[in-house]
């Protein structure tokens, strides 16, 4: 019991120990993603003149992180929705299984959250709610007959609530055929009521004319992402489509009555970047959600994939993961149609910001020195934490870590703790304190895509040498592959890696980084299988002790611990 009070109180609501000044100032242009790094699957909610948005998080813990902004571009990160272990059982979960695609609604003074436990039994879609986004949030109310993934919950005007997701069909006219559904919900009850009905079947929409510009069974496969809307009259159904990479597109179709029929755009879909080269910087457009701002104009919030560099042009060598982009809309027609003044149907890198004031934050810098005593918000761990093997207060104003047995490529909850690597070019580093008592112990800095492609950087034991060493795990790899080593007498000392694209430095200082020396650098490994990894998540850099398989009584201390772009 005293575990669980302390984990609510770790992701309970924290004041921000980062800096983050906020300005005021007129507006102009932003550059998309409005949120970087591991971001996918957005969705979106409007309160008066509060926007919120959450994504995805997979196996990752606590899950689905909120974001608030006022002028849509700039967001910053104020809590998480699943923030206790109670709300969330990640236990033994493959990489890319857990929570899948979240949908956020305000209504009557309540947030409400939907989404999936991929992989997990019991598992499936639960809703969660709280007055406060920041938090707390309730434990999870299980929708019993919900299938599929990525649920949606609509609001409507006469006070009925409905809940759509997806679901494939008995028989299958082609390769991943998927349907939405809807129903209404008792959310005093928590229950599916009434009738199920069939909003849109991607099997009416292969043949000759289909309304799906372009489109052949490829790219209707895996019809995802259901969201409903109201304006004028009309009901609004949207969905993706072509799966979350190169064919990603997104799709609107509408009707006088919830449960249709429904007709489509013709311009449909009215994003996609599937006619794109396969090397664009901005690719897999997709998983939206659409909202209103200011006066009703519209906006739409969805995720992309980014590329950097021409030789990492493939669709998997995305380094970021899946982030959340914003485009205005113009809806004075029949249509939305997205970038008006852009081309039509594209994310556009640069755009004019939304006519609201700008607040702004500093997030190419963010470093925590530990004097909080809770966790930030940004803090994560992989898979759900079920003991208390990190302290704030075994020695104030230092973060610290118990070596245990867990180790990174398990399916388990190692001693990391990390937050997401926002930009392609970074540097993040730590000050840290300790000594390895055997060969079997090791700390420092981990980056981390996903349990078999990870960058490990600590300081170990050979033999009966203390050795700092950088070693690799790729996704075709059964073991660790050493980049370098080398023995070295402090037990206290400052670790640095930086990234540029899949090209990393590893550096380290003994005398407080007055002068950083190189363990090694250029260690290039875009043609390795590192860079493949991830399905459907991005990478965190954080820090890790183990003991490798072996019980341990030793702990490492982190004294700081910065991130920045450059
Ligand atoms: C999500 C689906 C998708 O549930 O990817 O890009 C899946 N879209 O809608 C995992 O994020």
């Amino acid at each position: 019991m005293g575990k669980l009070i302390f984990l609510l109180t770790i992701f309970a609501i924290t004041a921000c120990n980062t800096q983050s000044k906020e300005v005021v100032r007129a507006c102009d242009t932003f550059t998309n993603p409005i949120i970087s790094g591991f971001n996918p699957d957005p969705s979106i909610c409007r309160v008066k003149d509060d926007y919120y948005l959450v994504t995805s998080t997979f196996e990752y813990f606590p899950g689905v992180p909120i974001y608030h902004s006022k002028d849509l571009v700039n967001w910053k990160q104020i809590g998480n929705v699943l923030h206790r272990p109670s709300q969330l059982n990640l236990d033994g979960l493959e990489c890319s299984q857990g929570i899948f695609a979240p949908c956020i609604r305000y209504n009557k003074g309540v947030f409400y959250m939907v989404t999936t436990l991929v992989g997990q039994r019991p598992g499936g879609d639960f809703i969660v709610t709280a007055t406060n986004p920041a938090g707390p949030w309730s434990d999870p109310h299980w929708i019993d007959g919900a299938t599929g993934i990525d649920p949606d919950l609509f609001f409507d005007d006469d006070g009925k609530v409905y809940m759509s997701g997806t679901f494939k069909p008995e028989e299958p006219a082609f390769y991943k055929h998927n349907n939405i559904w809807v129903q209404e919900l008792d959310v005093e009850n928590w229950e599916l009521v009434g009738e199920r009905k069939t909003l849109v079947d991607g099997a009416d929409f292969v043949n000759d004319d289909n309304p799906i510009r372009g489109d052949s069974e490829a790219h209707l496969y895996a019809i995802e992402a259901p969201h409903l809307y109201k304006k004028d009259g009309w009901y609004y159904s949207t969905f993706s489509h072509g799966g979350t990479g190169y064919n990603h597109a997104f799709s609107i179709f509408r009707s006088k009555h919830i449960f249709g029929p429904y007709e489509g755009n013709p311009n449909n879909p009215i994003l996609t970047h599937r006619d794109y080269p396969r090397y664009s910087y901005i690719m897999a457009t997709g998983h939206a959600d659409l909202f209103t701002y200011g006066n009703n104009n519209w906006g739409i919030v969805y995720l992309i994939k980014r590329q950097f560099k021409e030789d990492t042009f493939k669709s998997n060598r995305y380094i970021l993961g899946r982030e959340t982009a914003l485009s205005l809309i113009d809806w004075s027609g029949d249509w939305p149609i997205v970038n008006p003044k852009g081309k039509i149907t594209r994310c556009e890198v640069e755009q004019a910001c939304p006519n609201l004031p700008l607040h702004t934050f500093d997030n190419k810098h963010w470093e925590d020195d530990f004097e909080s005593t809770t966790l930030h918000p940004q803090w994560t761990f992989i898979r759900t934490p079920r003991s208390e093997w990190w302290s704030l207060s075994n020695k104030k104003g230092s973060l610290s870590i118990d070596l245990r047995p867990e180790m990174l490529h398990q399916k388990v909850n190692p001693s990391f703790i990390g937050k997401r690597q926002e930009h392609a070019k970074f540097s993040v580093s730590a000050q840290m304190e300790f000594t390895p008592r055997n060969t079997s112990e090791e700390a420092g800095i981990v980056i981390h895509r996903e349990r078999n492609s990870y960058l490990k950087y600590t300081l170990a034991k050979v033999d009966d040498k203390t050795i700092l060493r950088a070693v690799v795990r790729c996704s075709n790899m059964q073991n660790d592959s050493l980049i370098a080593q080398l023995p070295i007498s402090a037990s206290e000392l400052l670790l640095k890696v930086t990234g540029q694209n899949f090209e990393y430095a590893f550096e380290y200082s003994v005398n407080d980084g007055k002068n950083w020396l190189t363990l090694k650098d250029a260690v290039d490994l875009t043609e390795t299988k590192y860079i493949y990894s991830a399905r459907f998540t991005g990478p965190f850099v954080g820090m890790y002790a183990s003991s490798n398989g072996k019980e341990s009584s030793n702990d490492a201390l982190f004294d700081w611990f910065k991130y920045s772009e450059f």
